[in-house]
């Protein structure tokens, strides 16, 4: 009888929940969004000087405060141990690295772990692709022995580019109870403040030390590199191309709640709920949010428009509602805002674009796949696509 009881009870709360997620269109509150291009003090941001000088650094701190956290500058020293290299790796297509790049500071020191194909034929350097996995790092395997669509590195070196992995676990391990045990070790200050850096925060600050690393490899042409993350790792790399001017491109792969997507929406994945279940990802402020999402300064079409004017590409995946393929339209849309002070050109149509068809010949581009929340070829094909307009095709 008991027993009975509590598996009803399970049952009603688990219904229960699943229930507080809104899908349906018709539900969406009525919302306002901070604009983009209005100071906090109410001033219009008309040109591209008060956007760089004022607008861009406030939108920044906005983040830095109340989502994702500090960003820390200063480390004592970085070195790069090249730790194995194989010049006739994927059948003599590729040169093989891996790379170890090592922050040190206060004497304490963290290791980010690089895996990176480079392409025989091109001329040297070649630009490149880079993912934060934040799945299996079987998904990056440098032997080749296992081959993912997740990382079709194949396909990516045969287009003419390098591609490079590093695994989130290395900056910050993905539990709330292992977090601290990465890069946060050089930056114990961050774990007591409200604004302190986490574990996305955290992403994004290894995937700057990996451009740091490219700076230095003359085999890649480092004002050419495009940052890919799929979900949270599209969260952490939106943040990472925000933060740092030096990713040339930023692609943001069905990045969802604190990604891409609009979270005054609060359709699929809402702020309370990924601050309940991931409390490690974004900063204590962040919290204050939950439920109160209209009390945000800022939403997540800011974070877009800072990679302005830098091509930003933005994917959904159409049964993946959970991360709010519309939200994350709109949002790009909304974007487009810091572009125009650029006089950079966009193709978005007002209306998401139908399934399956990419918008690549624009600073702001976008695909909605068909098919569920994941990273594929498909979504793979459409990045080289995009890059090659922006690097080679367009000048
Ligand atoms: C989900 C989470 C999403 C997204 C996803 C993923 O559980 O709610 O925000 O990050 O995980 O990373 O695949």
């Amino acid at each position: 009888m008991i027993k009975g009881l509590i598996v009803f009870l399970a049952f009603f709360l688990c219904f229960t929940t699943a229930q507080a997620q809104n899908y349906e269109e018709s539900k969406v509150p009525a919302y306002t969004l901070p604009e983009v291009l209005k100071m906090e003090d109410g001033t219009a941001v008309r040109n591209k000087a008060s956007w760089e000088n004022k607008r861009r650094p406030e939108i920044l701190r906005l983040f830095e405060d109340n989502v994702y956290g500090q960003m820390p500058k200063k480390h004592d020293s970085l070195s790069f141990t090249v730790t194995n290299e194989v010049p006739n790796a994927m059948d003599g297509m590729a040169r093989l690295k891996e790379v170890t790049i090592t922050a040190w500071k206060d004497k304490k020191s963290a290791d980010i772990h690089l895996t990176l194909f480079i392409p025989t034929k091109p001329k040297k350097p070649v630009p490149a692709f880079l993912l934060i996995n934040n799945r299996d790092q079987n998904n990056t395997d440098p032997t080749r022995a296992t081959k993912s669509d997740f990382w079709p590195a194949e396909m990516v070196v045969d287009s003419g580019y390098a591609v490079a992995a590093f695994h989130v676990s290395d900056a910050a391990p993905d539990t709330k109870d292992s977090y601290q045990n990465g890069i946060l070790r050089l930056y114990p200050e961050q774990l007591k403040a409200d604004n302190g850096m986490k574990a996305i925060g955290a992403w994004a600050w290894a995937a700057s030390r990996v451009m740091d690393y490219f700076e230095a490899d003359k085999d890649i042409d480092a004002r050419k590199v495009a940052l890919v993350g799929h979900s949270r790792g599209g969260k952490a790399a939106s943040w990472a191309g925000a933060q740092d001017q030096r990713f040339a491109i930023v692609i943001s792969n069905n990045s969802g709640n604190t990604g891409a997507a609009l979270s005054r929406r609060r359709f699929g994945e809402t702020v309370k709920k990924i601050n309940d279940t991931f409390p490690h990802w974004f900063n204590d402020n962040y919290k204050k949010y939950n439920d109160n999402e209209a009390a945000l300064p800022v939403d997540q079409h800011m974070l877009l428009s800072l990679i302005a004017p830098r091509p930003v590409y933005v994917t959904s995946a159409s049964e993946d509602l959970w991360a709010d393929p519309r939200g994350s339209y709109i949002s790009l849309l909304q974007a487009q805002k810091a572009y125009n002070l650029y006089k950079k050109p966009s193709a978005l149509s007002p209306e998401p674009p139908a399934i399956n068809s990419p918008i690549i010949n624009s600073y702001l581009g976008y695909h909605n796949r068909e098919g569920k929340h994941n990273l594929t070829a498909y979504d793979w094909q459409n990045f080289i696509q995009f890059a090659d307009y922006h690097f080679t095709k367009q000048k």
